[in-house]
């Protein structure tokens, strides 16, 4: 549009002059279309081709783009270039539901994604966490058997509660993060009234090698809100995209939301020893033990020019790790790894970190080259290392950080060796009977029971009973006696 009012003339996709958009080219008003009308075959091609397959999870989301801001000095702990003091960082952020397609409501009843890309001068750090601190499971090789029975029944294709608690209870790791679903946290109002974490732990190295291990806690300033199940399922019905337009619409008022980042920072030789696996996902750290130390701040306010290029195209991985930062023995963490590259280059294609949101802001001198959609040339002497043409050749110096762990051992299939608290119903209980008020509490029996009264076969919903039992007898109690008609 050169200026309000008149047009730009339109184009193919070839650049060419186009000399009408809405009738096609025929013999004679009343004739047959002609198969040199190239620019009508080109608009029904463009069109059955514009989808990408939706994400296997986490399909409906939304997102902006931001900074980051160091506010505090966390060098002792990290060398990451992105958090030394005083460094500025551009970011992406993608907030998500789970389980929901992409047309699905964004209120309905969900972890929510909260994935963070940091586009820092050593390359990309991707933190790709949830709205809970902990997850259902501790294993990856169950990870797509528990999506599977949040999603849709093979024989009618419709979602199905006897199936999410069939699987639940018979795998009772799931407790402590249910709890979570259950309560207040499983609907949050918006984005912005939701906190991130990072929910594994990862590994931080510093300038002079040393180790800790981190969890990340991204907390919302504008204060935690939820929807309770009745405004959910209005909200549902009346606008299925309504937290995508909250940001949307927040940020185009410049209402920018900014949230602050903690970490709890364990020393590396205490892991060894802690009451309980501090690599099991579906655990907190007491923040008793390890208190939140701030980091820095994040700040979204620039809504992205178009959404399928830069929400629908943005592919967050937890396998980007910048210098400094490294994994944990969490499987969950490790199987992650793997996942989250192979499901881009299944989905977008093996050269998408050049497209717009995936595109490092530091220089790539990678050995990669040519594939589909290629669009960067190879930057390097020659297409191969080593080579004598100029490189460019690693940096073998890095290779003697100790970023790593020690493990020994043979090889097995089981479980995390048991640790004196390592069970799976005690922070849920702690978490019920200490954190939550009485009306939070409330509302949680209602939703369970609200959701078990929906749906669930006798056999299943008396395991349910005696799950929640196990988290707190009371609950449990209470639960039984809504789900049984009082
Ligand atoms: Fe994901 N997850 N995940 N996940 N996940 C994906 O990658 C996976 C897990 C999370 O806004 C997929 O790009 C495995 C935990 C977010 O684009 C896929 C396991 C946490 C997003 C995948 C997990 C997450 C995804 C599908 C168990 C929080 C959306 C589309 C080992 C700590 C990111 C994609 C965005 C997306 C694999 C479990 C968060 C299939 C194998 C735990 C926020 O690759």
């Amino acid at each position: 549009m050169s200026h309000h009012g008149t047009f730009d003339h339109t184009t193919t996709n070839a650049g060419i002059p186009v000399e009408s958009d809405e009738h096609s080219l025929t013999v004679s008003a009343d004739g047959p279309i002609l198969m040199q009308d190239a620019y009508l075959i080109e608009k029904m091609a463009q069109f059955n081709r514009e989808r990408v397959p939706e994400r296997v999870v986490h399909a409906k989301g939304g997102g902006a783009y931001g900074t980051f801001e160091v506010t505090a000095d966390v060098s002792d702990f990290t060398k990451a270039d992105l958090f030394q003091p005083g460094r500025r960082t551009e970011m992406l952020a993608r907030f998500s539901t789970v389980a929901g397609e992409q047309g699905s409501p964004d209120t309905w009843r969900d972890p929510r994604g909260f994935a963070l890309k940091f586009y820092t001068a050593q390359g990309n750090y991707d933190l790709v966490g949830n709205n809970t601190p902990v997850f259902f499971v501790r294993d990856p090789l169950k990870f797509q058997d528990f999506i599977r029975s949040q999603k849709r029944r093979p024989d009618s294709g419709l979602r199905d509660h006897d199936m999410q608690w069939d699987f639940w209870t018979l795998s009772p790791e799931s407790a402590h993060m249910v709890t979570w679903l259950m309560g207040d946290r499983g609907i949050p109002r918006n984005w912005r009234h939701m906190n991130g974490y990072g929910s594994h732990t990862y590994l931080w190295v510093n300038g002079g090698g040393e180790k800790f291990w981190v969890k990340y806690h991204v907390k919302t300033d504008q204060g935690i809100e939820y929807l309770t199940q009745e405004e959910a399922d209005r909200l549902a019905g009346e606008n299925a995209d309504a937290h995508r337009q909250d940001l949307f619409e927040a940020i185009a008022r410049r209402e920018a939301p900014t949230w602050t980042m903690y970490v709890q920072v364990m020393p590396f030789d205490d892991a060894p020893d802690y009451r309980f696996n501090p690599f099991d996902l579906t655990k907190v750290w007491p923040h008793g033990d390890y208190p939140l130390i701030e980091v820095g701040r994040m700040r979204l306010d620039r809504n992205p020019e178009d959404f399928f290029v830069h929400i629908e195209q943005s592919a967050f991985e937890p396998s980007n790790l910048v210098p400094g930062i490294g994994p944990s023995p969490d499987k969950m963490l490790l199987g992650r790894l793997f996942s989250y590259p192979d499901t881009h280059r299944y989905r977008i294609g093996p050269n998408y970190t050049q497209l717009p949101p995936n595109r490092p802001h530091s220089p790539v001198r990678s050995y990669s080259k040519d594939g589909p959609m290629r669009y960067e040339p190879a930057r390097t002497g020659a297409v191969y290392a080593p080579n004598s043409y100029g490189g460019p050749a690693a940096d073998t110096a890095r290779f003697g950080e100790p970023a790593g762990w020690h493990a020994a051992g043979e090889m097995v299939r089981q479980a995390y060796t048991p640790r004196a608290q390592d069970d799976d119903f005690g922070q849920a209980g702690t978490m019920v009977r200490e954190v939550l008020d009485d009306a939070q509490r409330g509302r949680l029996v209602g939703n369970i029971a609200g959701h078990l009264g929906d749906g669930v076969s006798r056999p299943v919903l008396e395991r349910a009973l005696r799950y929640w039992r196990n988290v707190d007898k009371d609950l449990g109690d209470r639960v039984a006696t809504a789900v049984n008609g009082g």
